[in-house]
């Protein structure tokens, strides 16, 4: 027997993802930490298969306490990141999140990330949706030259 709970549960998963076929993650990961790292970032190409423009506001995982959209931008002639309010994918459209780039910024990790482990991200759009994708762990190549501006 199905409790009721389980139940509305499993309808919930069903509404949701056909609300949210029209969102489309690929090449997601998150970057692996170094031991001594306090944070990490996801990177992605958000595609947007629908006829509406959208607008990513908020992103969260049960892996960090706070999670941040992050942009870069020029301050002084150098290169900072920065949190941004939210990231618009237009209708038809593909926003690439990447090292140097738009990215979701990962804080307050509750356990080091390892590669070979995937972690659960939300994504959370201007209109109600909630988009669900488990993100692998992957070893970033350019990793020191993003860890010299990510430190906050
Ligand atoms: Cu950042």
């Amino acid at each position: 027997m199905i409790k009721a709970s389980s139940f509305t549960a499993l309808l919930f998963i069903f509404a949701s993802s056909f609300a949210n076929a029209h969102i489309m993650l690929d090449q997601a990961y998150a970057r692996e930490m170094a031991p001594n790292a306090k944070t990490s970032a996801i990177f992605a190409n958000i595609h947007n298969h629908s006829d509406d423009d959208r607008l990513l506001v908020s992103a969260s995982s049960p892996r960090a306490d706070r999670v941040e959209l992050h942009g870069h931008s020029m301050q002084n002639g150098m290169m900072k990141m920065r949190k941004v309010e939210n990231i618009a994918i237009a209708k038809n459209g593909v926003v690439s999140l990447k090292p140097g780039g738009l990215h979701i910024m990962l804080f307050d990790l509750k356990s080091r990330l390892k590669e070979g482990e995937s972690i659960d991200l939300s994504l959370h759009f201007a209109n109600g949706d909630v988009i669900e994708h488990l993100v692998p762990v992957k070893t970033v190549m350019n990793g020191m030259a993003m860890d010299s501006d990510h430190k906050h």
